[in-house]
């Protein structure tokens, strides 16, 4: 969400500066400047980057053209137009952001998704609010001495809920792709979610 505000911002500033009286003929792009070096994702999972156009003295070119996106292997992560990246499979690859024919590049690696995970309760909350799974792979949660339970939203393929205890490790495993929340009922806004990717 930050990056994609990141990225609002500089097409608002494009959409503000157009008209100016800045000097036209011959690039004045002289980089690109990418929000990220690298970024690391699991298969499904997306970060959104941004690409800004600099003069000779490192200055934004605030009226320049949008990038113009790229991924050097489309089999380990993909882009869209507007900058989006997918994680498809483990590997390596480059994405870049080409504006006026300079060129920003982003290095992407895309790593297998855990098998394992586990989830702990630290205080009344679930820890880390976001766990990414391999499909197929399994999630621990692990309950303190204060009771807690762990209710899914209920959807296609969500695993059975854990009814209040406390002390004991429990894990839960996840066959099909998607998101599943899944709440504490004892503890409004104690939530958490487990994001199954391929
Ligand atoms: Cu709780």
């Amino acid at each position: 969400m930050k990056h994609k505000m990141l990225w609002v911002g500089l097409v608002a500033a494009v959409v503000a500066c157009g008209g100016s009286d800045e000097p036209t003929g011959g690039s004045r792009i002289a980089t690109v400047r990418m929000n990220a070096n690298a970024i690391s994702l699991f298969p499904g999972q997306t970060e959104q980057l941004a690409a800004t156009a600099l003069d000779a003295a490192g200055a934004t070119v605030s009226d320049a053209g949008a990038p113009t996106w790229r991924s050097g292997n489309t089999a380990v992560a993909t882009v869209t137009a507007a900058g989006l990246v997918s994680g498809v499979a483990a590997g390596q690859t480059d994405v870049t952001a080409t504006i006026d024919g300079r060129v920003g590049t982003t290095r992407v690696t895309v790593g297998a998704a855990p098998t394992t995970a586990l989830v702990s309760m630290p205080g009344l909350s679930f820890t880390p609010f976001t766990t990414t799974i391999k499909q197929g792979g399994a999630v621990t949660f692990e309950f303190p001495q204060v009771p807690h339970n762990v209710i899914f939203t209920p959807k296609t393929g969500v695993p059975a809920d854990i009814q209040v205890t406390s002390n004991v490790r429990i894990a839960r495993t996840f066959a099909t792709v998607g998101l599943f929340p899944f709440d504490c009922t004892l503890h409004p806004g104690m939530k958490g979610e487990v994001n199954v990717v391929p």
